[in-house]
């Protein structure tokens, strides 16, 4: 690893290569990666919201795209630096769905059923982003095809996969991984792993 890798890299990372594909290459957890045909598939957004949205493929392809290049922290402690994804940043679909006043925060649901959650606050940073397409090409499904969340400055665990629903709350829910031990705040800079 060079010195200006090293630099780049919260407390307690190691740099890999390239993100592991959920399922066979994933160090401890892996499970499967979920069927999703993307013809039937739909983004539920609602919650806390004025105008609740169904975005079914070509919907998600309409919305305004960007590119992001942003560096990958799992809370094992491996990181992947200088990632390009592409997809509709958060900030633009949440002028879609204008916000209630109460909504604070918003609770990804997945097609694996997991859940995970951030406050809007922390969502509306610019390289947040619903990725579509990773370095250059349509995102794998073992990397969360069709669509997955992409939030640099927490560990992975926030960083949804197969996202089905977005919903906006007024009160924090705790997601599938902060149930089980892990932070629910998350900062890589500041080495938080774990629950208080
Ligand atoms: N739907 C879903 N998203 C998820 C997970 C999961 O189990 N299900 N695991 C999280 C964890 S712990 C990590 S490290 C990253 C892995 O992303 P990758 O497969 O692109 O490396 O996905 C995150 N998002
Ligand atoms: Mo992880």
């Amino acid at each position: 690893m060079s010195s200006k890798e090293q630099e780049d890299l919260p407390p307690g990372q190691v740099a890999i290569k390239r993100l592991l594909r959920w399922g066979k290459e994933h160090p401890t957890i892996g499970g499967s990666v979920p069927k999703i045909d993307l013809e039937s598939w739909i983004l539920v957004i609602d919650g806390e919201v004025e105008k609740p949205l169904k975005l079914n493929w070509n919907d998600v392809l309409d919305l305004p795209k960007i590119e992001s290049v942003s560096d990958f922290h799992c809370v094992e402690g491996w990181s992947v630096l200088g990632l390009k994804w592409e997809g509709v940043r958060f900030k633009d679909l949440v002028k879609l769905v204008k916000p209630k006043k109460k909504a604070k925060f918003a609770t990804f649901e997945c097609a694996d059923r997991y859940t995970t959650s951030l406050s809007l606050e922390e969502l509306s940073r610019e390289n947040v982003l619903l990725a579509y397409r990773l370095d250059g090409k349509e995102l794998e499904e073992g990397l969360g095809f069709p669509l997955r969340l992409v939030v640099p400055e927490k560990y992975a665990y926030k960083s949804a996969m197969w996202i089905t629903r977005i919903k906006f709350t007024s009160k924090k829910e705790r997601g599938y991984w902060e149930s089980r031990g892990y932070s629910d705040t998350a900062d890589v800079w500041k080495n938080d792993r774990l629950s208080k």
